[in-house]
């Protein structure tokens, strides 16, 4: 099993130490592709690498990922376009958004969400992560 794991970078790094705790649990169902978003190290300018590069490299990843977990919460454009090329390449998807920050999801992610294929979950924190990906993984085969 194959993970995506998406979490703003240049869209802001608040919740960086949250993304950390989720690849940190994804790896109990898979392997994550993306581990770097969860480092807590990676700032969100960082330094000036060859975006091209990354942008290719991501979506190649994206093509081999069997599922993706994007956390949401922190609007970033770069979560937002790989959401699109998922929900395109058909791959099964799960969206974790916190209520609690005050801000509301956009139209466009929560507006694609069939409870199936692509899933948006509303939760509390950190403490609920384990639980929804357990939810989330059986129902995907292997
Ligand atoms: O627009 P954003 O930067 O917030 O987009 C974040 C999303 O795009 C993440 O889910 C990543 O998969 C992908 N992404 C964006 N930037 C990078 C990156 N380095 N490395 C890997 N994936 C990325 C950017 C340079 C860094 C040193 C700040």
């Amino acid at each position: 099993m194959k993970i995506y794991f998406c979490g703003s970078i240049r869209g802001g790094r608040a919740d960086a130490r949250l993304y950390e705790h989720i690849v940190e649990t994804l790896g109990k169902f898979g392997k994550v592709l993306t581990e770097h978003v969860g480092d807590g190290q990676l700032s969100h300018t960082g330094e000036e690498s060859d975006d091209r590069a990354i942008h290719d490299r991501d979506l190649e990843w994206l093509r081999q990922a069997d599922a993706v977990v994007a956390e949401v919460t922190q609007p970033s454009l770069g979560v937002g376009y790989e959401l699109g090329h998922a929900y395109l390449m058909r791959k099964r998807t799960l969206c974790l958004f916190r209520p609690s920050s005050g801000r509301k999801l956009s139209a466009m992610i929560r507006g694609a969400a069939d409870g199936e294929r692509m899933v948006v979950t509303d939760y509390a924190g950190q403490d609920d992560v384990d639980a929804i990906l357990e939810h989330f993984f059986p129902a995907t085969p292997h």
